[in-house]
């Protein structure tokens, strides 16, 4: 598979030589076409120069450079030019620093080649690291990135979510409405790790040991940790509307259970017919609104069509579950309005499909708490 390793760098002259050597190295024991893209934010140190320089030793590096927005906007720009000059499979995200050692490349791979679409090479899972000489401060820092990122922006099962050595396949990529994430900084992290999530991705954490940078300095400003908590909140307020637009959803189609079930009624069919087809005409009702409307933004080109599967197969048993409810009150209760029965039915059915449909259907979107 044709592999793209992106850095982005700003003031890395010191690193970014020993680096691409190193990671050539790992590349000469790797079985894929292995290449390297610098992203450098025209760093008035030079490290553009550096990399000129070696590119007649090496085939497989590129560099492109643009004005310094943030490690997000220098990312996508990477990204960008991967899916579009380069034709990648899959990318790497990596730091110039050395933090993230080259020898586990191979390792994010494998996890690639066992059909992972976002491996992270994670700090926080068991065997990872960070390294013993940080301070409480920074640990206490990385702690609470994670903290908001898993418990504000909803990405609880991720344990580290603000990594940045990743190996992500580039159709999961193309997927993703980059000009709807919004964020220039270090929280860009943050929001595809979201937006993977809510495509259904399938997230793979394996352990690495975090290295602390050996030469020049941090780039982490204010201006990215305010970003950062902002676009927490604003994946948070995302996904409550969606809740809010689930709920108004079912509520809709509720409606229209009940207002179909009546009006086939007053039209002289059977109960234990129109009892079906109105259920069957809600769940319509539902499917279209929540395609169309509450989960709009989430939709997908090829995915789409396994979600419209397991919805109508949920559906299906909700129908199942329905109308055997129905029944079995109109038989208990013969001398009540069929529409009591037919609304007892809703309840367990509603259940029945909010619990598959979030667990299954879109397994991947996390439920909210509150
Ligand atoms: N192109 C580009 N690269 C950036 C920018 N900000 C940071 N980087 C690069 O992103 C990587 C991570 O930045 P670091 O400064 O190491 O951030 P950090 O790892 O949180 O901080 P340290 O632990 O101090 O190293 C490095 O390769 C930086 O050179 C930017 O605005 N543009
Ligand atoms: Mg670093």
């Amino acid at each position: 598979m044709k592999t793209t390793i992106i850095i982005p760098t700003y003031n890395e002259q010191e690193n970014i030589i020993a680096l691409i050597d190193a990671l050539q190295a790992q590349f000469d024991r790797m079985s894929h076409d292995m290449g390297i893209l610098v992203v450098d934010d025209n760093s008035p140190d030079g490290t553009a120069d550096r990399v000129r320089a070696v590119q007649g030793r090496y085939s497989n590096v590129w560099l492109i450079t643009g004005e310094k927005e943030g490690l997000g906007a220098a990312y996508l720009r990477g990204m960008r030019y991967c899916m579009d000059e380069l034709g990648s499979e899959v990318v790497f995200e990596m730091d110039a620093d050395f933090s993230h050692r080259p020898e586990d490349v191979p390792r994010l791979m494998h996890e690639v080649d066992e059909g992972a679409d976002f491996v992270i090479g994670s700090r926080y899972v068991r065997g990872g690291s960070i390294p013993t000489e940080w301070g409480l401060v920074r640990r206490l820092n990385s702690l609470y990135g994670n903290v908001v990122a898993r418990y504000v922006a909803g990405i609880y099962r991720v344990r580290d979510c603000t990594a940045g050595f990743r190996a992500i396949r580039v159709p999961l990529l193309r997927d993703i409405d980059f000009d709807a994430l919004r964020v220039k900084g270090y929280a860009f992290q943050v929001a595809l790790l979201h937006e993977a999530v809510i495509k259904g991705a399938k997230v793979v954490e394996i352990p690495v040991d975090f290295v602390d940078r050996a030469a020049g300095e941090s780039k982490l400003g204010i201006r990215d940790i305010i970003e950062f908590i902002l676009n927490a909140w604003w994946i948070r307020l995302r996904t409550f509307r969606t809740f809010i637009k689930f709920a108004l959803v079912g509520l809709s189609g509720v409606v229209v259970n009940l207002g179909s079930f009546t009006l086939l009624l007053a039209l002289g069919m059977n109960k234990y017919l129109a009892s079906p087809v109105a259920i069957e005409l809600s769940i319509i009702w539902n499917f279209l609104l929540n395609n169309y409307w509450t989960f709009r933004w989430r939709r997908t080109k090829d995915r789409a069509r396994i979600k419209g599967l397991k919805f109508n197969i949920v559906s299906l048993l909700a129908l199942g579950v329905s109308y055997s409810v129905f029944v079995m009150f109109s038989q208990i209760f013969p001398d009540l309005p069929p529409q009591w029965g037919q609304l007892v039915g809703i309840l367990p059915a509603m259940l029945v499909n909010y619990m598959l449909n979030t667990y299954w259907t879109f397994r991947d979107t996390e439920p909210e708490p509150s």
